[in-house]
């Protein structure tokens, strides 16, 4: 199967960005030809200063190969590396209805998020995500629940593609876990864990030990006491059972049987050892590429001849679909 995914480079990662999609690239890196990129024409539809770009992009790297992705084996790569990322999008804007667009529930959300920051690139969004996804004829797309959206919406350009001008396109598949598809913040479990969200609502996967276990002993709980699982009465408690569920492989009614009588302070203390045990890894590897920035320029320098040969022959056909010369 052909795999494609991404991260935005827009900030630190986070555990719900590792345990909704980098988990699953990890496993199909294994038998699939997989393709992941660091988006960084989508990080720049939001707020972003460009004198930091660098370094998240590079911090995006380092945190793919920490988690496990091999360079050997999966073509990791910068999204404006390859130019036919943008031109695949504009020709994919001609054939894109404005109203699918406007109701995109990203587009909403980081509109309302961002009020003066309202451009056409955080629009047409979902056509470049489109293009990204289309141009290495992906069968399946890992994310988490939120790009499920878009990854609708890249069928429904494929179809429309290939009704048009011939068949060109797969349309693919979205790749989304049953458990860890949307770990929710800790400050408000009604939202999603968001890298742009105050830094205490996120568990970032190069948190030291003191600040993972300051922000888990203060995530937001119920007024209860009982460590139960029930989203809908439970969110806070219910979200903390799935980060220890999905890090430690037991399951919430283990948990909660192992956690039967203690209070919301003991789960949250032990939630702490697991996770910074969890993540030491992380911290380790980040410290030995920090100091190796050129091996990461390389990495990304092989990722982008490698994602260019695929891209150029895909535009190459879609243009000659298209009538252009
Ligand atoms: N909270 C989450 N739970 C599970 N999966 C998540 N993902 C993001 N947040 C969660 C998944 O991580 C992948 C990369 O996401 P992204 O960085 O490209 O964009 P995003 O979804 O917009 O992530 P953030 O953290 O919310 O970033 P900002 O704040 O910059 O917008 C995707 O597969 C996503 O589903």
């Amino acid at each position: 199967m052909k795999i494609f995914s991404g991260i935005r480079p827009s900030g630190n990662l986070h555990l719900g960005n590792y345990l909704g999609a980098m988990q699953q690239w990890i496993k199909l890196q294994n038998e699939n030809d997989c393709v992941f990129c660091i988006v960084d024409l989508h990080a720049i539809t939001t707020p972003y200063k460009p004198g930091e770009l660098k370094k998240h992009i590079l911090d995006t790297t380092a945190v793919y190969l920490a988690a496990g992705i091999n360079p050997e084996k999966s073509v990791i790569f910068v999204q404006s590396q390859v130019k036919e990322h943008s031109e695949l999008a504009w020709l994919l804007e001609t054939i894109t209805p404005m109203g699918e667009l406007k109701r995109m529930t990203q587009f909403k959300e980081k509109s309302e998020q961002h009020k003066d920051y309202v451009n056409a690139g955080l629009l047409s969004y979902p056509v470049l995500m489109a293009a990204d996804i289309l141009l290495y004829k992906t069968d399946s797309v890992p994310v988490g629940k939120d790009q499920e959206q878009h990854i609708e919406f890249t069928r429904m350009i494929a179809k429309k593609f290939n009704q048009k001008f011939g068949d060109t396109f797969k349309e693919p598949a979205s790749m989304i876990l049953k458990e860890g598809a949307k770990i929710m913040s800790l400050t408000n479990p009604k939202k999603k864990m968001s890298k742009s969200d105050e830094p205490k609502s996120c568990i970032f996967l190069f948190d030291t030990p003191a600040d993972i276990t300051k922000k888990i002993m203060s995530a937001e709980t119920d007024s209860g006491k009982e460590v139960i699982y029930n989203v809908t009465k439970k969110r806070g408690i219910s979200n903390l059972l799935t980060i220890y569920s999905l890090l430690t492989g037991k399951t919430t009614a283990d948990l909660e049987k192992e956690f039967k009588g203690k209070g919301y302070g003991d789960f949250k203390k032990s939630l702490a050892e697991v996770v910074v045990q969890y993540l030491e890894p992380f911290r380790r590897k980040q410290q030995e590429f920090a100091t190796r920035e050129s091996y990461l320029e390389e990495i990304l320098k092989q990722g982008q001849s490698r994602a260019q040969i695929i891209a150029q022959a895909t535009m190459q056909e879609v243009k000659q679909k298209m009538g252009l010369i």
